[in-house]
């Protein structure tokens, strides 16, 4: 069956489990709200549903269920390639079936005719000032977008109905996630290649054509099959997939809903850190390494610098997560399995880091949690392979989110539900209620 019939297929299937959920179970408590919780950020509060990942604080991420390596394992891969294509990772995001072979291609063949992009994006991200953050140019990119908005023609039509009114949602998301590697390639050329641009190349696939789209080796390929599968999703509560879900929740069309958490990806304690990590790491080398090899005893000097100058260690820690990320280990494993990676000066450092950083966040004694996060190694994977212009990772972030982002939308609208829209309180309130006990 192809795509849009099977997850046609599993919403209808799903539809009654939601509205019996509500019906008869509504009242239900599953959590309730203290008041650390309130101030502190809505932290472990359960109250978002997605069935495309979930979060486990000890174990990290299981994509529908399946952990990184087991959706690995299980997705086809690309041609000559030990990873999934990011297209048969889509199939499997959206409907949760591992997609036979034939529907893979059917999926890359229909993602090459989406992958398109209008001139004015480009004009739009072109008439901006070039030193621009290149997260202000993607986020423009994808708003510019909008303008053909199929969910918003829909909703627009007259015929707006909410049991069909996914499907409208569901042509956008997969246009946006088609278009946005192609506007990444647009951005990274523009800004870092001397506007030395490169066409699609029809016959790859989406990591694939992205690398050639930059000017990259054939092994890069991998790379950004593996970053954008490892980026996509990580539940529903993070910065960037909350903000999608909440625009979206008041209607707004996917290319206004994406265009948000893109701004939310591009804060230095959410996807901002992958550069902040490399930012960090360098000028560790410049500060400390002039002359001499780096130690342990010089990175916790200059751990302990970051910490007493009153930063935060870029790269390590989670609001969710109490151990190492799987999707650190993931890269890790990737850079010991590629000749020269593994040998490469700025990856030794970078795993001398994870060998002293835990330590020294937990004698700091803040941090619930001392390891490391996906952003402490993915810099060091494209710094290897030449992509040197951090102020570019927090874009190839935003490219792999959109998968995440876009099949949970997809799902918001399946399911019908409701604009969020929460209830805040005052202080004197919290006092009152903190008096009384
Ligand atoms: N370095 C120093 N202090 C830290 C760190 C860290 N890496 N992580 C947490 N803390 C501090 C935090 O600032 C807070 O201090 P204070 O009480 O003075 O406000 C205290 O420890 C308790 O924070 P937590 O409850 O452990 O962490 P929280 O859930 O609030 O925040 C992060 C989670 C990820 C924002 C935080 O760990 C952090 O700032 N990490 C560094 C930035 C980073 O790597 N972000 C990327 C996250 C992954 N991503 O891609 O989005
Ligand atoms: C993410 O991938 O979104 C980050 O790890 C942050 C989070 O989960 O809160």
């Amino acid at each position: 069956m192809a795509l849009k019939e099977t997850l046609k297929q599993k919403i209808e299937e799903h539809r009654p489990r939601t509205t019996r959920l509500v019906k008869e179970f509504g009242k239900v408590i599953i959590d309730q709200v203290t008041i650390d919780q309130c101030i502190g950020g809505a932290r472990d509060i359960r109250c978002l549903v997605t069935d495309i990942s979930y979060l486990d604080p000890q174990e990290g991420i299981r994509f529908r269920g399946k952990t990184i390596p087991e959706t690995f394992e299980a997705l086809p891969k690309a041609p000559g390639s030990d990873y999934p294509t990011v297209e048969s990772f889509w199939y499997f995001l959206l409907t949760g079936e591992v997609p036979t072979q034939a529907q893979v291609d059917e999926v890359v063949a229909e993602w090459k005719v989406r992958q398109e992009v209008p001139q004015y994006v480009f004009d739009a991200i072109r008439a901006l000032p070039k030193e621009s953050h290149p997260m202000v140019m993607l986020s423009v990119g994808i708003l510019a977008l909008q303008k053909d908005s199929k969910f918003c023609g829909f909703y627009n039509s007259g015929k707006f109905n909410k049991m069909n009114a996914w499907e409208y949602v569901y042509e956008d998301a997969y246009d946006l996630v088609a278009r946005i590697p192609v506007i990444a390639a647009f951005i990274y050329n523009l800004k870092y290649r001397g506007d030395k641009q490169i066409g699609i190349d029809k016959g790859a696939d989406c990591g694939a054509n992205f690398a050639r789209m930059i000017g990259q080796c054939k092994e890069y390929e991998d790379v950004a099959r593996m970053y954008f599968i490892l980026h996509s999703d990580h539940e529903s509560g993070n910065v960037s997939a909350h903000t999608t879900h909440l625009v979206h929740s008041a209607l707004s069309d996917p290319y206004y809903a994406y265009s948000a958490g893109l701004n939310g990806l591009a804060g230095p304690l959410h996807g901002l850190a992958n550069q902040e990590v490399l930012d960090w790491t360098i000028k560790f080398q410049e500060k400390y390494c002039k002359d001499v090899e780096p130690t342990k005893e010089l990175v916790t000097k200059a751990l302990w610098d970051t910490l007493n100058s009153g930063q935060v260690i870029p790269g390590y820690g989670h609001a969710v997560l109490r151990k190492t990320d799987p999707r650190y280990t993931s890269q890790r494993e990737f850079c010991l399995k590629t000749p020269g990676l593994k040998d490469d000066p700025l990856f030794k450092l970078v795993a001398m880091i994870f060998e002293v950083a835990p330590g020294v966040l937990m004698e700091h004694g803040k941090a619930k949690n001392p390891w490391p996060n996906v952003d402490a190694q993915s810099g060091v994977i494209q710094w290897y392979y030449g992509v040197k212009e951090w102020d570019f990772y927090t874009v190839l972030f935003g490219v792999g989110r959109a998968l995440g982002c876009m099949a949970n939308i997809t799902w918001d609208r399946g399911l019908g539900y409701a604009i969020e829209r929460p209830k805040s309180v005052t202080t004197p309130m919290l006092e009152k209620w903190a008096e009384e006990g």
